[in-house]
């Protein structure tokens, strides 16, 4: 199977986490993003909205992240992906929690539109409004996993055992480090993350971001919790 990915992209990085630490073997093709190659052919045709990360098996092609889990924990029947009925459910509810409400304010609202031209809002009013708004529903959200969805007790965000749900909620919170948010407030989430980073895998595949992110200067961070 071939992922087209890019390292440092967030969504590319969920996978390669899963498929790491579960050994699940990749064809790594490289698209790069800061040339461009996402928005031109071939890549468009491979996906028409033009992004990574993106799964070929055989002539099978598949985008979205969430999907990409899936379908390969599926093809290789693993317990991240639990098939009992309910388990499973609750996995796919907390993908859907990241990939829903949590992305839109955390990602698209609050840390994107500072990291990327195409996402600031063009003049300096709307831009603040747009990160004030999206700041306060951000820290609301992480409220909500610190203390409802991880809690004093569970491990990972479904309970006991990891998930799809934690190697994607745990990539997308990497991008915090980019506008210089500390988890340290959030007690149970930094005791999700720390679990997570300490995953044998977790430098390797975080390397390339790691590198890249020494904190943009203009970036405005969660201050003064
Ligand atoms: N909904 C998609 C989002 C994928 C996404 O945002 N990919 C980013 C990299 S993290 C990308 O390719 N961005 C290029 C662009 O939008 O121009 C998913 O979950 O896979």
């Amino acid at each position: 199977m071939k992922l087209h990915h890019h390292p440092v992209s967030t969504t590319s990085r969920a996978i390669l986490l899963y498929a790491a630490d579960q050994r699940i073997a990749l064809d790594l093709l490289h698209v790069d993003l800061f040339a461009g190659e996402h928005l031109q052919l071939p890549f468009a045709e491979l996906n028409p909205s033009c992004q990574v990360p993106v799964l070929e098996d055989g002539s099978f092609r598949l985008t979205e992240t969430s999907a990409i889990l899936k379908y390969l924990a599926e093809r290789h029947g693993n317990a991240a992906y639990p098939v009992d009925l309910r388990l499973r459910a609750r996995v796919n509810e907390r993908l859907d929690w990241f990939n829903t409400g949590f992305v839109r304010d955390f990602g698209y609202g609050f840390v994107y539109p500072q990291l990327f031209p195409h996402h600031h809002r063009g003049d300096a009013a709307a831009q603040q409004h747009t990160l004030d708004w999206a700041r306060e529903r951000a820290r609301r959200w992480l409220g909500i996993l610190d203390e409802a969805l991880i809690g004093p007790h569970n491990d990972f965000v479904c309970g006991d055992a990891i998930t799809l749900a934690d190697y994607f909620g745990a990539a997308l919170l990497t991008l915090g480090a980019a506008v210089r948010i500390d988890y340290a407030h959030w007690r149970n989430i930094s005791r999700w993350l720390a679990r997570m980073h300490a995953l044998p895998c977790w430098n390797d595949v975080n390397r390339a971001f790691d590198a890249l992110i020494v904190a943009p200067r203009r970036t405005q961070a969660f201050a003064n919790f």
